[in-house]
């Protein structure tokens, strides 16, 4: 089957956010009264469970265990995670995000060469459109087709839940498609969707398993700047193109075919 379509991942994928979304986290804790700082190390386990709400309440039930009777506690952990949110878009308008290598060129080069887009995200709506409007030209985020964001479906990846919403707002099968993620809970959800996924690993997901992929790299590289491969052939390539993809997608429906 041909590659009809590219699903975009965003934190870590598109943009070097998520460090900015564990400050939001830590200013929403103290805006509450909480004296909780998730540093860089609880972050990157915590990053194992997707979605904002859903990190937080993990984070209470491995560590506030007496917080549990609260009967007001998903009204708190809901209102701490709206500061969360604001606070995300100051630190994105103040500190600004760093657009990943490859991102913008690939989504324009794939949209002109007639691939549908799309993106699959655990993100909040509203934190997703601060990302694009803040860090990004205005058309980009009109380039793709169906936005999948975290307040799509109820379960977050590593379901393959947000996949499936995706692909059938498309109408298109997994196998017509490829994703680009950048951490394990990404991975797994593509390919329990279906989804051949290409991995480009993030600041915090470096040096994480991501057997399964069809391909490792450091980044998407640029022509003037050539990207790391970690696992996967690079056809001699130094940078990702559309032609990559295209034979990456058919190399991974060949193994799959032959398994
Ligand atoms: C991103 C996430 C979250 C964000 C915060 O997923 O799960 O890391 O930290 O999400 P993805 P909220 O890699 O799928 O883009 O907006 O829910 O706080």
């Amino acid at each position: 089957m041909e590659l009809a379509a590219l699903l975009f991942d965003v934190d870590g994928t598109i943009a070097e956010s998520e460090d900015v979304h564990r400050q939001a986290f830590n200013a929403a804790f103290k805006e509450f009264g909480f004296s909780w700082y998730w540093d860089a190390a609880i972050y990157r386990d915590l990053l194992s469970v997707g979605g904002g709400v859903e990190r937080i309440r993990h984070y209470i039930n491995r560590t506030q265990p007496e917080m549990l009777t609260r009967p007001d506690l998903f009204s708190l952990i809901e209102a701490m995670h709206d500061a969360k949110a604001s606070a995300y878009g100051e630190l994105v308008e103040e500190k600004g995000v760093g657009i990943r290598p490859g991102i913008v060129r690939l989504i324009r080069e794939a949209h002109q060469q007639g691939l549908r887009l799309a993106i699959v995200t655990a993100t909040s709506e509203e934190s997703l459109k601060t990302l694009f409007d803040k860090a990004l030209d205005k058309d980009v985020l009109s380039l793709f087709e169906v936005i999948g964001d975290g307040d799509k479906v109820p379960a977050k990846k590593p379901a393959p839940d947000i996949y499936t919403w995706v692909l059938q707002e498309m109408g298109l099968p997994p196998q017509a498609c490829l994703s680009i993620e950048d951490a394990p809970k990404g991975l797994q959800a593509s390919m329990a969707a279906g989804v051949p996924a290409v991995v480009t690993v993030s600041s915090y997901t470096q040096g994480e398993d991501f057997d399964g992929a069809v391909s490792v790299l450091s980044n998407l590289g640029e022509p003037a700047k050539s990207f790391d491969i970690l696992a996967g052939d690079a056809h001699g390539q130094t940078y990702v193109t559309v032609d990559l993809l295209r034979q990456w997608h058919k190399e991974s429906s060949l193994s799959k075919a032959l398994a």
